[in-house]
């Protein structure tokens, strides 16, 4: 048995390589962070570190996040190397008690630090968990083609991009029915995107970065790298219809995303149909 073996764990790096697969993490793009359940940290414990890393500041805070453990990304690191060398590409990481702080406890054994993107990853989770009572444990970073071509032809707002994946594939509107947030272009890395992305996740379990990427959000990795495929998957309609040169002849109208809503007991949201 090792830190590896545990069952949370080897579902998390599955999840690593199924991104690396679908061509999602070019050289060191995307980033993944899980936050554990305390039963799945006691399972950890017996292989933790016994000298931890020091602390350091995140410069973003969280109270619903003091003291939690969350499984993460290396910054720099390769999605296509995690199944091969996990303790040398993923970490775990702990929150110190004031929320603000992460601590190395396992992995990235050939040093390094969790994904540059981690105060966007640390606020989604704290928005999330807040918003579904604590069911929220995965957020998810990457790039897949298809919805970043999107942001270069349609309008940034998440109207436009909602009704323009729903309408690309009949399943979408059942799969997120509160439709994708979008943020607009900023520097990647820092607190600016993690503020303005955590602040759509209040409302919304995705959200797209123009020209950049797509972050998802759920309770487990199935539901999460489901959305994200779903969500990547109408794009790439969206894409390939757009492509044949003629346009939108027909597509799904209003009242059929009502009528798909009604027949599967799904909420969508109102004021993003006619
Ligand atoms: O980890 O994807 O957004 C590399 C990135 C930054
Ligand atoms: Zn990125």
């Amino acid at each position: 048995m090792a830190f590896t073996d545990i069952e949370v764990v080897k579902g998390y790096i599955r999840m690593c390589n199924d991104g690396w697969l679908q061509g999602w993490h070019e050289r060191n793009g995307g980033n993944l962070t899980y936050r554990l359940r305390p039963e799945e940290v006691e399972q950890c414990r017996p292989y933790l570190n016994t000298l931890p890393g020091g602390w350091v500041k995140m410069g973003v805070q969280a109270d619903n996040l003091r003291g939690e453990y969350f499984l993460a990304t290396g910054s720099g690191k390769y999605f296509r190397n995690v199944t091969e060398a996990p303790q040398d590409n993923i970490c775990l990481l702990e929150i110190n008690d004031a929320g603000d702080s992460w601590r190395i406890v396992w992995g990235l054994e050939k040093g390094g630090r969790p994904t540059s993107e981690f105060p966007s990853h640390f606020l989604n989770h704290s928005v999330r968990k807040a918003a579904t009572e604590g069911a929220c444990r995965v957020i998810y970073h990457a790039h897949p083609a298809n919805i970043i071509a999107m942001t270069y032809v349609l309008p940034l707002t998440s109207r436009d991009f909602t009704r323009a994946l729903w309408q690309s594939a009949t399943e979408c509107p059942v799969v997120f029915p509160g439709g994708v947030g979008v943020v607009p272009w900023m520097v990647p890395g820092g607190a600016d995107i993690a503020m303005a992305t955590s602040e759509l996740m209040k409302e919304f379990d995705a959200a797209v970065w123009a020209h950049h990427g797509l972050f998802c959000s759920g309770p487990d990795f199935d539901i999460t790298f489901g959305l994200m495929h779903t969500i990547e998957k109408a794009a790439e309609i969206y894409v390939k219809a757009m492509s044949m040169g003629q346009g939108i002849k027909q597509t799904i109208s209003d009242d059929n995303l009502r009528a798909i809503a009604k027949d599967f007991g799904v909420t969508l949201r109102e004021e993003f149909l006619d």
